[in-house]
């Protein structure tokens, strides 16, 4: 694709520096690409959400969006040619099953077959995830992740999906990021559903990791393989050398990184995270622990970034604060920390998923590049996907069992409640016209790993 003004930078490494089966990829999610208007898709907790003024940038929803529910043909052929091995998606639970729960669209379960059949025929591994947060407005309303119903119901939801493209997919995740679809969404309030409530954070973060477990109970119980848990992770560290700080940095780091494993590896929330949330858990929460912790085959680590944390000065838990670092930032003012990435795969693979296949199954970085226009190059991106496939090689160096790289995302797409400004894609969308421009990091891409 020509562009005159395109980077001339590298990526350092090429596919030749990696094991024979290791897998590049590319993730996306169904809310943030595929237009939610289109075909029958259900309200989701999303739609009502950004309708609400002030709760996403410019009031801005995932309606639209790339209306990838169109191009999702196109878009493939961008992940084929630049020589990607894998596509990681999301099944809209709301385009699935309107209700969220009873009848199921029919032309949804369709458009999760064409475009699992159209990877397969352009060589594309599928990596599915089965939750990307658009959990169906109907659901809820019945208290959604607060309501324990919902493992139930999450359940009859895989084994829809399940049986229609569970024989073709390569690898099934139960939910991305289940730190944001408790934490960020139930306490902090900056996602869907928007609350600030501490039992209802406690009841989320329970009862995502009960649904996690029935769900994989499903999926096995219809033969499928390959099914992980995908979770994201922030590096915690004290912003001074106070004691105050130390143990606001370790509180941190067991809400965000430790709790989620915790249940799922080891049938157990850390002690440091319990003693201020155990008021708040469902009654008997320790019972579940058999179904929670399933056995998984992989681990996915979404990673980004990392936080300095201090005391916020209260004794009200959790009572963490943080500063602004001193390292280079992306457009979300979020530190680039790639050795970070280090820390997580080492970590999680001693002391949790114990020698299983572990697949960064998220890393990017936001910039903010014209909304209109031809010019796509982003040397900044290159740069840091660079640095952080050379933390995955040194982990692999280290004899930890990494699989695959997906870089978040192909392309543009609705940054939650950032709207559409901060741009992850290695294609860019101009939103006016929906066309896509491969940017520079794809370019570099293909020149590095394309086959
Ligand atoms: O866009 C998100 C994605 O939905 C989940 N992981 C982090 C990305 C960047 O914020």
């Amino acid at each position: 694709m020509a562009n005159a003004q395109i980077s001339r930078e590298k990526l350092q490494f090429t596919r030749d520096d990696f094991p024979d089966d290791f897998e590049f990829g590319t993730a996306t999610s169904s809310y943030q690409i595929e237009g939610s208007s289109y075909g029958g898709c259900g309200s989701s907790h999303w739609d009502t959400f950004a309708a609400t003024p002030g709760n996403t940038k410019n009031t801005e929803n995932g309606s639209i969006a790339c209306d990838h529910y169109h191009k999702w043909a196109e878009d493939l052929d961008l992940i084929r040619d630049c020589g990607l091995d894998s596509y990681r998606f999301s099944v809209s639970w709301a385009r699935v099953m309107p209700e969220g729960r009873g009848k199921v669209n029919a032309e949804g379960l369709d458009f999760y077959e064409r475009l699992v059949d159209g990877m397969l025929e352009r060589g594309i591994n599928p990596y599915m995830t089965l939750y990307h947060w658009e959990l169906p407005s109907e659901l809820s309303d019945m208290g959604g992740w607060q309501n324990r119903d919902i493992a139930d119901w999450f359940a009859d939801f895989t084994e829809v999906v399940a049986n229609r493209i569970g024989d073709r997919v390569k690898a099934s995740a139960t939910f991305n990021e289940p730190w944001c679809i408790s934490w960020l969404s139930h306490f902090l309030g900056h996602h869907a559903p928007g609350l600030r409530d501490i039992r209802a954070t406690a009841n989320a973060m329970h009862h995502i990791l009960l649904a996690h477990g029935r769900s994989v109970g499903v999926m096995r119980g219809l033969g499928m393989k390959n099914i992980g848990a995908v979770m994201n992770f922030e590096f915690s560290q004290p912003a001074d050398e106070s004691p105050e700080s130390a143990a606001a940095a370790k509180l941190y780091d067991g809400i965000y990184n430790r709790w989620f494993l915790g249940g799922v590896f080891n049938k157990a929330y850390p002690e440091d995270v319990l003693a201020g949330l155990e008021p708040y858990m469902p009654k008997n929460y320790e019972k579940d622990f058999d179904i929670i912790g399933a056995p998984v085959d992989w681990l996915g680590i979404n990673y980004y970034t990392r936080k300095l944390v201090k005391s916020d000065g209260t004794t009200t838990f959790p009572g963490v604060d943080s500063v602004e670092g001193p390292l280079a930032k992306t457009a979300l003012g979020w530190e680039i920390y790639p050795e970070g990435l280090h820390h997580f795969i080492t970590w999680a693979d001693k002391n949790y998923s114990k020698g299983l296949p572990i697949h960064v199954t998220e890393n990017g970085m936001a910039s903010m590049e014209p909304t209109t226009g031809t010019i796509v190059d982003d040397p900044d991106r290159i740069a840091f996907i660079d640095q952080h496939v050379t933390q995955i090689q040194r982990a692999i160096a280290d004899g930890a069992p990494v699989k695959s790289y997906f870089i978040w995302s192909l392309m543009d797409n609705f940054e939650w409640a950032e709207g559409y400004d901060p741009r992850f894609g290695l294609v860019h969308v101009d939103f006016e016209t929906l066309k896509r421009t491969p940017k520079a990091s794809w370019h570099a891409l293909k020149e590095a790993i394309g086959k």
